[in-house]
């Protein structure tokens, strides 16, 4: 395989020659995605000594599988949700103009971002890149196309290999070996892009171009689209994109059920090593550890760690407050395992032992998050604003009988109420991203593969002198991770996380 010197690419005015030309069509897509190359002995041993800009079977065999792209993804997985796209893109835009055309969609990686001078911030990879691309570099393009016979091109354009940039900030895969590690037919400089947009991207002159520029942090690859463009306006594919990401396929199904048992665990031991006097610091501390330990990447959003009245404020991130005995400790805690997100939330007596009002108002809790569990994909719980609907309906009920809700309020009245008392959404999607695909309505039908939270809480201020003083500055929020499963089937991916009262005290009795 040609190998490029340094003089070569150092040299500018060869730069646009950098094109490995590799143009395979989808006639022969599934052979190109032999990273082993079996028979040819050359390429084997480049390979061998290659260096890459993230875990490879060959580098990381315990993280990355023999055939994998990701961790427990394999590389054909990635190219067929690339094929899925390109076809839902066209047949979209098919149905809608009447029209065959040819179809360009340009997908950016994230950026490098950074703290202060010079410090970043851990890199995390833009969603919908990963997804289609499998690669984990900054500062990357991924050039997706399809003609009207529905011949698919897939290009991805890497940063250069670069000796002086590699010894500070660790290798790249770079042009040569990303068509292989990536399964795709074409790799690029990225500062080909223009170059490739503009003599091959507008060939047909009535392609159509999908970008986003809201969706991107590479200013200059939004310029360049601006630039190249023969529309006004491109069309944004990420709603097509969440599209795909919303149902999940069986590996990704089995992430998710990784990430969720890490999850699940890590808050059991917090639970368990929590005690009077500990800070909300310190509880932030043991879950990030749990979760790290157990194999997570870090933690999937700030956790709220919230005691007493601090758990009254939903999005408390502070976490620096001392939890007494007597009160009860909110934790909202996720992970990220390898690309796959968990969202968790249990509030439990910082002492191991509910009080009886904190009781009262947690059985309360209780039996609505296990009754909308139970109510996922039947009547009440079709859609996730229907789940939401019936959660209202059930507080106002329960409330009532507890006499924090009057009596004389019933149907739509009563639910109002209760919406004062948990004034947020009982759901969201669950996958890549914490608020996973949030383009989908969540007036769409449940279907097998989805995966969503159900997270319903009883949020009662300090200065609420409608309800008796033992429950005022109470803040208590259950949420489970779950998967929809045929024949209206759920599993509880986070199962295995202590609930139900005698649970939690049990782990405090160990
Ligand atoms: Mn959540």
């Amino acid at each position: 395989m040609f190998v490029f010197t340094k003089s070569f690419l150092l040299n500018p005015a060869r730069r646009s020659s950098l094109l490995v030309k590799k143009a395979r069509w989808c006639a022969d897509y599934h052979k190109t995605n032999v990273i082993l190359a079996a028979g040819k002995p050359g390429r084997q041993a480049a390979f061998q000594n290659a260096t890459f800009g993230q875990p490879v079977h060959q580098t990381h065999p315990h993280l990355i599988g023999s055939g994998e792209v990701l961790t427990g993804i394999r590389l054909e997985e990635v190219q067929e949700r690339r094929k899925r796209l390109l076809h839902a893109l066209r047949d979209h835009h098919g149905l809608q103009t009447g029209t065959a055309t040819n179809h360009i969609v340009v997908i950016p990686s994230a950026n490098k971002k950074y703290m202060s001078h010079k410090i970043p911030y851990v890199f995390r990879q833009n969603t919908d890149f990963l997804y289609l691309s499998g690669c984990q570099e900054p500062d990357s393009v991924l050039v997706l196309e399809i003609d009207a016979s529905s011949n698919c091109k897939s290009t991805l354009f890497v940063r250069p290999k670069d000796k002086h940039a590699e010894m500070w900030d660790g290798p790249r895969t770079g042009v040569q070996a990303a068509v292989d590690v990536f399964g795709v037919e074409e790799a690029l400089d990225v500062n080909s892009l223009k170059e490739y947009l503009t003599k091959h991207g507008f060939a047909h002159p009535n392609a159509v171009l999908w970008y986003d520029a809201a969706a991107s942090d590479l200013q200059d690859v939004s310029k360049i689209v601006k630039d190249v463009t023969n529309q006004t306006q491109p069309k944004p594919p990420t709603e097509a994109i969440q599209s795909l990401r919303l149902v999940k396929s069986a590996s990704e199904c089995a992430l998710m059920g990784k990430t969720c048992e890490i999850a699940s665990k890590a808050i059991n031991r917090t639970m368990q090593h929590s005690f009077p006097g500990i800070s909300e610091h310190q509880v932030f501390a043991n879950v990030d550890y749990y979760t790290r330990v157990a194999g997570a990447n870090f933690l999937a959003y700030p956790p709220v760690v919230a005691g007493g009245s601090n758990a009254t404020v939903i999005h408390y991130i502070n976490n620096n407050q001392i939890v007494r005995a007597g009160e009860l400790l909110l934790l909202d805690a996720g992970c990220e395992y390898h690309g796959y997100t968990s969202d968790i939330t249990r509030t439990w007596p910082v002492e191991g032992r509910f009080s009886d009002p904190q009781r009262v108002l947690y059985e309360v809790l209780l039996q609505v998050q296990r009754e909308l569990l139970d109510c996922l994909q039947q009547a009440g719980g079709e859609t996730l604003d229907q789940l939401f609907d019936t959660m209202c309906s059930k507080i106002g009920k329960y409330l009532q009988e507890i006499k924090l809700i009057p009596e004389s309020l019933s149907g739509l009245e009563r639910s109002r109420a209760a919406y004062k008392f948990c004034p947020h959404h009982v759901s969201h999607y669950l996958g890549m991203d914490v608020h996973d695909t949030p383009l989908i309505s969540r007036n769409i039908r449940l279907m097998p593969g989805m995966v969503c939270t159900v997270e319903p809480g009883i949020y009662i201020s300090k200065h609420n002198f409608d309800v008796p003083v033992e429950f005022r500055g109470t803040g208590l929020r259950i949420e489970d991770d779950v998967l929809i499963k045929p024949d209206k089937q759920i599993e509880v991916l986070t199962k295995e996380c202590a609930k139900d009262v005698a649970a939690i005290e049990g782990l405090f009795s160990r």
